[in-house]
């Protein structure tokens, strides 16, 4: 069986499967650094081993005295330069390609609240009204078998594979960060102000993140679920939720307890 993706497995040692163009091009950069790095580190070291064996008091007891030497001074000039620039061309166009903006298909907003995540579905629309829903961490005692312990929400984020998505990320209360590791996501959540970020998922499954901003007491109790299906399977889902004959409102009702004195929109609106 293929090993799931999108969530930290035991004894993982490196990232997450790339599910995104970003996390894949974060991945690539990262392997490309761990190259340079080692290979700096070796020489660095070798030439060390070098210097303390050749220049080693007993075999070389009159130290020359020189302070110049123009070949060395080129050489440990430009080739740092070099370097530099062999990291700098790829670190750019990664940083464009996660910062310019895209031509999305579709844009989602995600909202942080003490202490869930919102999201809302500007796209979609219902009567005129856009459509949100509630995301809650499953509590330990009510998971079901598969279900993942901190991470897996009664509710979460659906989205189309192959398709460009827009994030637009905020808060409401305090600071919170939308994280998906497997995405190659982490933007602030701001309150008062829009974050923007974009993936696209080419294989369907579930990819987890975490709140990754410390927001207060079960800041560790508000994950992220991104469940990627066929555009077809969307169509459907989101048919479901904007039909409100068919509506599935479970996850709202242990919402009030949890929020006194917060009164979430949607109560408003069916009152
Ligand atoms: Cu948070």
């Amino acid at each position: 069986m293929a090993q799931p993706s999108g969530q930290p497995l035991p004894w993982q040692m490196n990232f997450q499967d790339a599910a995104s163009p970003v996390m894949e091009g974060l991945q690539d950069m990262h392997n490309l650094l761990l190259y340079i790095i080692t290979g700096i580190a070796l020489v660095v070291f070798l030439l060390l081993g070098y210097i303390f064996y050749k220049f080693h008091h007993r075999k070389h007891p009159n130290p020359i005295i020189f302070t110049h030497n123009t070949t060395l001074e080129v050489l440990w000039t430009t080739i740092p330069i070099i370097i530099l620039i062999v990291i700098g061309i790829p670190s750019v166009r990664l940083l464009h390609k996660m910062e310019a903006p895209i031509n999305a298909e579709m844009t989602i907003k995600a909202v942080g609240h003490q202490w869930y995540w919102s999201y809302e579905y500007p796209d979609a629309k219902n009567e005129g009204q856009h459509f949100e829903f509630d995301s809650y961490m499953i509590e330990e005692k009510d998971l079901k078998s598969g279900q993942l312990r901190l991470l897996d929400v009664d509710n979460p984020m659906v989205v189309p594979i192959d398709t460009t998505i827009r994030v637009l990320i905020t808060a409401v209360d305090v600071l919170h960060s939308f994280a998906v590791p497997s995405l190659g996501i982490k933007r602030d959540a701001v309150p008062g102000r829009v974050n923007e970020t974009w993936f696209s998922i080419k294989k369907p499954g579930t990819y987890y993140g975490q709140c990754s901003e410390l927001c207060g007491a079960k800041h560790g109790f508000m994950p992220i679920a991104v469940k990627a299906v066929s555009k077809v399977e969307y169509q459907e889902w989101l048919k479901s939720k904007t039909n409100p004959a068919l509506k599935p409102e479970e996850s709202l009702n242990h919402r009030e307890d949890l929020n006194k004195g917060h009164v979430i929109k949607k109560h408003k609106e069916k009152a």
